[in-house]
C-alpha cells in the first residue's frame, strides 16, 4: 500500500467560499436543467439534488482530481463538485454529441474519467461496487489514491452495500463510503423501511469506523471526509460518512411528492445548505457580500454559455450508434 498523499488540512476562508461557490454552481446548473427539462428539451428522465449540494461539495473537496468517486442516479452535483465542464455535461444531458459521455449516458449515466468520475448508476447500490473495485485497482497498482462512493439511504439496504462493505474491510481498501441519507427512497421514508436510525450503525457489523455529519453544513461533510481520506490514504482503510440531509424537490422531476408534509419540507428549507454556509461567511464579514455577488455573476455567465453550447451542439451520427458498445 503506498502512502504519503498530500493530506489536506482544516479549510481556511477562502475555501469555504469556493465550498459556497460549488454548492451555488450545483444549485443553478440543476435549476437550469429542471426548467430545460420541464419545456421538453431534454430527453430521458432527471433527478435532482437541490438540498443537496453540502454533500457533493463538501466530500469532494476533500478529494483529489485523481481520486475516484463513484454516484448514483443523482449524480449532477457530484460530476461538477468533481470537476466536469459543465458545458460538456450539459451537452450530455440534451444527448450531444459533444458531451462528457459523447451524448450516450444522458443525466442517469453521466460520468468523466478525466476528472476522476466514474459514473452515476441506475442500478440503486451499483456504485459501491465500482468504488470498492476502484479501490481494490489502487491498492494492486500501489497508488495513494482513494475512491469515494456517493449512495443513499436507500441503497444501503440492497445487498452490494453489505458485500462492498465487507470486501473493502477484508483488504483495507482505500475506500470511503459516503451516505447521502435524504430521508427516502422514492416515495418510501427511511423511517418505514429502515430498521436503524443510522446506517452508521452497520459499519460495525464490518469492523468499518463510522460518523454521522450534519449532511446539510458543507463545511461538516469536508471536515468529515477529510478524516476518512486520510485514514484512507495512509493505509488504514475504508470509512463510513453519514450525511443527514434532504432532497427539496421530489425523487424525479414531475414527481408530485404527495408522500410527505408541507411542514417537513419547510423545515428542511429553512437548512438550506447555501444559506447555512452564505450566513455564516456573512456573519463572520459582511464585506464578503460584494465577492458572493460577483460569484453569483460568474454562475450565470458559466450556465448561460454551458446552455448555448449544448443547444448548438450536434447529436451523435446515427451510424455511430454501435461504437463504445462492448458486443460481445
Ligand atoms: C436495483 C434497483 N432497484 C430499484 C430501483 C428503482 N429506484 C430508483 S431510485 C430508487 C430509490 C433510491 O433511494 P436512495 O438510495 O435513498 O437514493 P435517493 O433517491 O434518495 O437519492 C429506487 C428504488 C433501481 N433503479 N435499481
Ligand atoms: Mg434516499
Amino acid at each position: 500500500m503506498a502512502t504519503g498523499g498530500d493530506l489536506l488540512p482544516p479549510l481556511a476562508p477562502v475555501a469555504r467560499i469556493t465550498l459556497w461557490h460549488t454548492m451555488l454552481r450545483i444549485r443553478r446548473f440543476e435549476e437550469t436543467v429542471e426548467r430545460l427539462f420541464l419545456a421538453g428539451e431534454l430527453p430521458g428522465f432527471v433527478h435532482l439534488c437541490i438540498g443537496q449540494e453540502a454533500t457533493a461539495a463538501g466530500a469532494c473537496a476533500a478529494l483529489r482530481i485523481d481520486d475516484y468517486i463513484t454516484s448514483t442516479h443523482r449524480g449532477h452535483g457530484h460530476t461538477l463538485a468533481k470537476g466536469a465542464d459543465p458545458a460538456r455535461m450539459m451537452a450530455e444531458l440534451f444527448g450531444k454529441a459533444t458531451g462528457v459521455c459523447r451524448g450516450r449516458g444522458g443525466s442517469m449515466h453521466i460520468a468523466d474519467f478525466s476528472v476522476g468520475m466514474l459514473g452515476a448508476n441506475g442500478i440503486v447500490a451499483g456504485g459501491l461496487g465500482l468504488a470498492a473495485g476502484a479501490a481494490m485497482s489502487i491498492k494492486l497498482r500501489g497508488t495513494a489514491q482513494v475512491a469515494l462512493a456517493f449512495f443513499g439511504d436507500g441503497a444501503a439496504n440492497r445487498g452490494p452495500f453489505h458485500e462492498s462493505l465487507n470486501w473493502a474491510a477484508v483488504y483495507r481498501l482505500p475506500v470511503i463510503f459516503l451516505c447521502e441519507h435524504n430521508q427516502y427512497a422514492s416515495t418510501t421514508s427511511a423511517r418505514s423501511l429502515t430498521a436503524v436510525e443510522d446506517i452508521a450503525d452497520r459499519a460495525v457489523a464490518y469492523a468499518i469506523p463510522s460518523v454521522v455529519v450534519d449532511g446539510n453544513d458543507a463545511e461538516a461533510v469536508y471536515e468529515a471526509t477529510r478524516v476518512a481520506v486520510e485514514r484512507a490514504r495512509s493505509g488504514e482503510g475504508p470509512s463510513l460518512v453519514e450525511c443527514k440531509t434532504y432532497r427539496l424537490r421530489g425523487h424525479y422531476v414531475g414527481d408530485p411528492t404527495t408522500y410527505r408534509d408541507r411542514e417537513e419540507l419547510e423545515r428542511w428549507r429553512a437548512r438550506d445548505p447555501l444559506l447555512l454556509l452564505e450566513y455564516r461567511l456573512l456573519q463572520e464579514d459582511p464585506t464578503r457580500a460584494e465577492e458572493l455577488q460577483r460569484l453569483r455573476a460568474a454562475v450565470e455567465a458559466e450556465l448561460e454559455a454551458a446552455v448555448a453550447f449544448a443547444r448548438t451542439s450536434p447529436l451523435p451520427e446515427a451510424a455511430s450508434a454501435l461504437e463504445y458498445a462492448f458486443i460481445g
